[in-house]
C-alpha cells in the first residue's frame, strides 16, 4: 500500500503527498523555482516536471499527488535537457557576479549545476533599492517566479507586490510604485525568505554572510511563540528565519522575530555587574555584586522583616528562571511578595477564567483559527501585537470565516470584519450583555450545553433580560442593529472562537469584561470543541510561564494557591513557608510609598517606565532603600533607581523553556555563547541563594535540573521532559511521559466544584475616568507593530529606522481643530502629568479619542496614564486617560 517507484527504487508515501514533497524527503533534488512548501503549487516555472509511466506528457511534481503504483523518472536525459534550457533562458541578462558571490542561493545553485555560467556576464545593477532598513530590492535579478507576490498575499495577506505588463515584459513592483520603504510592506520578511535569487534579500544576509549552522529556538518577543532558525557564523547570529513546519508559525515570522535580534550586540549592552555608589556606577566582580546584594537583603530582612522585600520575575525570561526567582522569594527571603508583569496585562483574564471556567489559560490552540466559522476579536490589535496570528486570522477571513471585531479603533483587521463595533472605550460589558440578551431572547442559546455544563442559568436569564441592544447601544455609542447581527452570527454560524486582548483587561472592570465575554461562549456552547473557546492573546514570550511558575503573590508553581497548598510546597522545598498572600506589584509600590517596603529586586521588567502614573511610581521608588535591577540594558528603572545592576544573558545565550499563549512549552536553545561576565537569570538567582546560605535548595547545575524540579511540583507538566521537547513543543496538561499534550481544554467538564462552568451576571460600572471640559479627549494607549513594550530591545535595532518614535494618533478633524498637522508636536496633558509627542492624523480613530503607543523613553506616555485599576487584580486602566491636546 502507498508504494511508488522512483528512479527504479520503491518508496512509501503518505496520503495527499505530492511527488515533489516525497522527492525532498528522499533527497532527490529537482529544480522547482516557483515552489515554496508554504504556498499552493503554481507550477509556472515548469522545472519540476517528471515522467510518470503511462502518462503522455511530463507532469509537474509540485502539484501532482502520489498514487499507489506510480512509476516515476526524475532525471531522464530529455527532462534534464529541457530543464537546462529553461534555466539558461533565465540567465539571460542575469549578473554572473551575483552567482559567484552567493553560490548557495537556490537559483544560483542550479545555474552552477547545469554549468551555465560560461555565457553569463558580470553586471552592476542600476535598480538597487536600499530604502528599507532590513530588505534590499534589486529587480534586475528577478526571474518572474512570483514567489514574492504569492507569499506576501497568501502568508502575510499584505498584497504588496504586483505584476505589471505581460509575458517577457512582465515586471514585479511594490505597491508604492517607487521606493520599497514607502510601500505597504510590514517587514515580515516572507518574500525575502522565499526569493530564490536574492532579488529581494535580507540586508543582514548581505552584511554578515552565509551561516555555518542553524539552531532552532523560540522568538524572544511575543506570546505567539514562533519557532526560529537562527543562522550562526563565527559564534555570532547572522540571520533568523522561520521554522518551516513549526506548529504555531508555519514558516512565518513578523518583523521582530525575523530581524530585530541585533540588540544582543548593542554597544551599550551591560556586560559587567555594577554597583552605584555616590551616584557613580562602578563595575565589580560577580562575587562582589552578589555578596553586596546578599548582605543588604539580609540586613533589610532582619531589620524590617521579610515582607519588606519585593521580587519581580520576568515575563521575558524562561520558566526555569522564573521558577528560581519565586522559589528564592519564598524560601530564601520568606515572603510571598513576588509578581510579574502579567499583573499589568492579562491577570484579569487569568482571574476571570479561573473563576468561571476553572483554568486561567487559553482553552484552545492557534490552529483552531482554521476550524472556526466565526472569529470574535475583542480588544486586540492582532496584526500589530501578535502579527503571525493576525496574519492567520486574516487568511481565515479571506477564505470565508466571519469576523467580529470589537475595538474603538478601526484596526487593520476591523477593515476585514463582517461586524466592527467601534465602541466607546470601556463599554465592553454593555455590548457583551446585549449580545447575550439577543442570544437568549431569540432562543439562539445551546440548551443542552447550558443545562449540562453550566450553572447559574436562572439568575443569568433574569439579569440579562434588561440588557436590550437599545440600552447597550446608547452606552457604547454603536448601532443596536449591529449588536443583533453579531449575536446571531456568533450563535448561529459556529464553531465560533474568541480571541481577546488588553482592550478588555486593562480597565477598572477588566476581570468582569472577560467574564462577560466568557458568558457568550458558554451560552452558545462554544467551548471545549475545535474552532471555539476563550483565547487570551498573551503578551510577552513567557508571560504565561512566569505566572504559571509562581511569580505571583497568591500562587505557587502550577497555580497552586498559597492558602491551600502551603504544606505541599513546604514538603517539596523542605522548608517552612510564610502564610497568606503577598503583595502584588501595585501594592508593592504603595507599600514602598508608605515606607513598609524597603527593597526590590526586579528582573527583566522596566517597572518605572511601564507602570501608569509615573509620578506616583517615582515617588515609590525614591522611598526604597535598595533596588537591584537584572536586565540586559540600563532601562529607565535601572538608570533612575537601581543600586545594583546584574547583567543577564539574552534568550539566545542559554537553555530553557518558554510557554506560549496556547499553553505550549517550547525549547529555548543556546545559539551563541554568553558574553564573558554575563549570566543567565537562574544562575544569578542561585548564586544569590548560595550567598544567603540556602545552597541546598538551589543545587541546580543546568536549566534541565530546574525543569525537572518544576515537573515534580506541577502534575500538568510532569509528562513534558526536555527530551520530548527536542521534537517540538507540547501543550499542558500533559500528565505522563506518554501523553501527547492537550490542544483543547474542557472537552468533558470544567475543573470546578461540580464540574460546571459559571454563567455570571455582570453589571456595568463606568470608570470614573471620563472626558471633561478640561480634559475632553480619551487617550487609549497600546501597541504598534514595530516596537515592543518598553522599547529596550527594539530601539536597539534597525527597527528604529522604520519607526523612530511613538506617535499620537488623532482623528483628522480633531487634529485640525487643535491646529495640528502630521508631524507637529502635540502637548498632551492629563490630571497626572504631561508630555510631548508628534502627531499622526489617523482616520482609524474616532473623534474625541486619541491613541498612543508607550515604547519611546523620550515620550514616556506613562507620565499621563491614570492610576485607576481593575477591581479584582489591580491591573492598571491603561486604556482610558482623559487628556487635553495642544500644539506644543
Ligand atoms: N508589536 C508589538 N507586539 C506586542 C507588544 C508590543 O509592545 N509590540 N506587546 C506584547 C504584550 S506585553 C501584550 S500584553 C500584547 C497586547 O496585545 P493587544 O491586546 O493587541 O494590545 P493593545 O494594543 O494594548 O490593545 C489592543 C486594543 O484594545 C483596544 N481597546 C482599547 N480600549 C478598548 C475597549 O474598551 N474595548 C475594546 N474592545 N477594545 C479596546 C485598542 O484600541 C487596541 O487596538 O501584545 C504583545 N505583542
Ligand atoms: N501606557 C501603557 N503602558 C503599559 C501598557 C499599555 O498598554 N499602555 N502595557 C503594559 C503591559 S501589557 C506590559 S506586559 C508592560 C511591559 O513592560 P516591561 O515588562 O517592562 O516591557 P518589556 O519591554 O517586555 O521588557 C522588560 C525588560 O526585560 C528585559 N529582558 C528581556 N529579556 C530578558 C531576560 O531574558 N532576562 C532579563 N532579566 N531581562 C530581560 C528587557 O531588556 C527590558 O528591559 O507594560 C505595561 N505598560
Ligand atoms: S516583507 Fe512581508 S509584507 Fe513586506 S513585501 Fe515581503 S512578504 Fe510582503
Ligand atoms: S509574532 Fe510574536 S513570536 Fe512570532 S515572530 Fe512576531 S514577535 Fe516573535
Ligand atoms: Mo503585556
Amino acid at each position: 500500500m502507498n508504494q511508488v517507484t522512483i528512479n527504479n527504487k520503491d518508496y512509501s508515501f503518505e496520503e495527499g503527498q505530492t511527488i515533489l514533497n516525497l522527492l525532498k524527503q528522499i533527497n532527490i533534488e529537482v529544480p522547482a523555482l516557483c515552489h515554496d512548501e508554504r504556498l499552493h503549487p503554481a507550477s509556472v516555472c515548469r522545472l519540476c516536471l517528471v515522467k510518470i509511466s503511462g502518462v503522455d506528457r511530463l507532469q509537474p511534481s509540485c502539484r501532482t499527488l502520489l498514487a499507489t503504483g506510480m512509476i516515476i523518472e526524475t532525471h531522464l536525459a530529455e527532462i534534464e535537457k529541457y530543464r537546462k534550457g529553461i534555466i539558461q533562458m533565465l540567465t539571460k541578462d542575469y549578473p554572473l557576479n551575483e552567482v559567484i558571490k552567493y553560490p548557495q542561493k537556490e537559483f544560483h545553485r542550479w545555474v552552477n549545476y547545469y554549468g551555465l555560467t560560461k555565457e553569463m556576464e558580470n553586471k552592476t545593477s542600476s535598480v538597487i533599492d536600499g530604502s528599507h532598513p532590513y530588505i534590499q530590492v534589486d529587480m534586475s535579478r528577478c526571474i518572474n517566479c512570483f514567489r514574492c507576490v504569492r507569499i506576501c498575499n497568501a502568508l502575510q495577506g499584505q498584497f504588496v507586490w504586483h505584476v505589471i505588463d505581460r509575458g517577457e515584459e512582465s515586471k514585479i513592483i511594490s505597491d508604492s510604485k517607487g521606493r520599497f520603504a514607502e510601500s505597504s510592506c510590514v517587514s515580515c520578511g516572507a518574500c525575502a525568505d522565499s526569493c530564490p535569487t536574492g532579488a529581494i534579500e535580507d540586508k543582514q544576509a548581505i552584511a554578515f554572510g552565509v551561516p555555518e549552522k542553524t539552531v532552532r529556538s523560540v522568538c524572544a518577543y511575543c506570546g505567539v511563540g514562533c519557532e526560529i532558525n537562527a543562522g550562526v557564523k563565527d559564534q555570532k547570529i547572522v540571520g533568523i528565519h522561520p521554522v518551516q513546519n513549526a506548529p504555531v508559525n508555519k514558516g512565518h515570522l513578523c518583523v521582530k522575530g525575523r530581524y530585530a535580534w541585533e540588540y544582543v550586540y548593542a554597544n551599550d549592552r551591560i556586560t559587567q555587574p555594577m554597583i552605584r555608589r555616590q551616584n557613580q556606577w562602578e563595575t565589580v566582580t560577580w562575587n562582589q555584586a552578589i555578596e553586596f546584594c546578599a548582605q543588604k537583603l539580609k540586613s533589610i530582612s532582619q531589620e524590617h522583616g521579610p515582607d519588606s522585600i519585593g521580587i519581580i520575575g520576568s515575563a521575558r525570561a524562561t520558566n526555569e528562571d522564573n521558577y528560581c526567582i519565586q522559589k528564592f522569594a519564598r524560601t530564601v527571603i520568606g515572603t510571598n511578595n513576588v509578581d510579574n508583569c502579567a499583573r499589568v496585562c492579562h491577570q484579569p483574564t487569568a482571574k476571570a477564567m479561573s473563576m468561571v471556567l476553572g483554568t486561567g489559560a487559553a482553552t484552545n490552540s492557534f490552529d483552531d483559527v482554521d476550524e472556526a466559522t466565526t472569529i470574535l476579536l475583542a480588544g486586540a490589535n492582532t496584526t500589530g501585537s501578535h502579527p503571525v496570528i493576525g496574519a492567520r486570522i486574516k487568511q481565515a477571513v479571506l477564505k470565508g470565516a466571519n469576523l467580529i471585531v470589537i475595538d474603538p479603533r478601526k484596526t487593520e483587521l476591523a477593515k476585514y470584519a463582517t461586524c466592527h463595533f467601534q465602541l466607546k472605550p470601556g463599554t465592553n460589558i454593555p455590548l457583551f450583555n446585549a449580545m447575550a440578551n439577543v442570544i437568549v431572547t431569540e432562543n439562539l442559546y445551546d440548551k443542552a450545553f447550558v443545562n449540562n455544563r453550566t450553572e447559574g442559568w436562572e439568575l443569568f436569564k433574569n439579569f440579562i433580560s434588561e440588557w436590550t441592544p437599545e440600552k447597550a447601544a446608547k452606552i457604547c455609542r454603536i448601532h443596536p442593529r449591529l449588536i443583533r447581527e453579531a449575536a446571531r452570527l456568533f450563535a448561529k454560524q459556529s464553531p465560533s472562537i474568541c480571541f481577546h486582548g488588553l482592550g478588555l483587561t486593562e480597565h477598572t472592570q477588566g476581570t468582569e469584561n472577560v467574564i462577560a465575554l466568557v458568558n457568550l461562549a458558554l451560552l452558545t456552547g462554544n467551548i471545549g470543541k475545535p474552532g471555539t473557546g476563550i483565547n487570551p492573546l498573551r503578551g510577552q514570550n513567557n508571560v504565561q510561564g512566569a505566572a504559571a511558575m509562581g511569580c505571583d503573590p497568591s500562587v505557587f508553581t502550577g497555580m497552586a494557591s498559597v492558602r491551600t497548598e502551603r504544606q505541599r510546597f513546604e514538603g517539596i522545598w523542605k522548608t517552612t513557608l510564610t502564610a497568606g498572600k503577598g503583595l502584588n506589584l501595585p501594592e508593592m509600590l504603595e507599600a514602598a510609598s508608605s515606607g513598609r517596603l524597603k527593597a526590590m529586586w526586579i528582573t527583566g521588567y522596566d517597572v518605572f517606565f511601564t507602570m501608569p502614573d509615573a509620578n506616583h511610581t517615582k515617588h515609590a521608588f525614591e522611598k526604597l532603600d535598595f533596588v537591584i535591577v537584572q536586565d540586559m540594558f540600563m532601562n529607565e528603572t535601572a538608570e533612575k533607581f537601581a543600586d545594583v545592576f546584574l547583567p543577564c544573558a539574552s534568550s539566545f545565550e542559554r537553555e530553557g523553556t518558554f510557554m506560549n499563549a496556547e499553553r505550549r512549552i517550547q525549547k529555548v536553545r543556546k545559539i551563541i555563547p554568553v558574553p564573558p561576565n554575563v549570566k543567565p537569570d537562574w544562575e544569578i538567582v542561585c548564586n544569590m541563594a548560595v550567598a544567603m546560605g540556602r545552597r541546598e535548595l538551589f543545587n541546580f547545575s543546568t536549566a534541565q535540573d530546574i525543569w525537572n524540579e518544576i515537573r515534580s511540583t506541577w502534575a500538568a507538566v510532569y509528562g513534558i521532559t526536555y527530551d520530548r521537547l527536542e521534537n517540538g513543543g507540547i501543550q499542558w496538561p500533559c500528565p505522563t511521559t506518554r501523553h501527547h499534550g492537550t490542544t483543547i481544554l474542557h472537552t468533558e467538564s470544567f475543573p470546578r466544584e461540580g464540574g460546571k462552568a459559571k454563567l455570571s451576571a455582570i453589571d456595568f460600572i463606568p470608570t470614573p475616568e471620563q472626558a471633561t471640559t478640561e480634559y475632553p479627549v480619551i487617550l487609549v494607549t497600546g501597541r504598534e507593530l514595530y516596537h515592543f513594550n518598553a522599547g529596550t530591545m527594539t530601539y536597539r535595532t534597525a527597527i528604529k529606522d522604520i519607526c523612530h518614535t511613538d506617535l499620537l494618533h488623532v482623528n483628522p478633524e480633531d487634529a485640525a481643530a487643535f491646529g495640528l498637522k502630521d508631524g507637529d508636536n502635540a502637548r498632551v496633558i492629563s490630571k497626572y502629568g504631561e508630555t510631548i509627542l508628534p502627531v499622526y492624523t489617523d482616520a482609524a480613530i474616532r473623534k474625541g479619542e486619541a491613541f498612543s503607543p508607550f515604547s519611546n523613553n523620550l515620550v514616556f506616555i506613562n507620565k499621563l496614564t491614570s492610576s485607576l485599576r481593575d477591581n479584582y487584580v489591580q491591573t492598571p486602566e491603561y486604556k482610558i486617560t482623559a487628556v487635553r491636546i495642544e500644539k506644543a
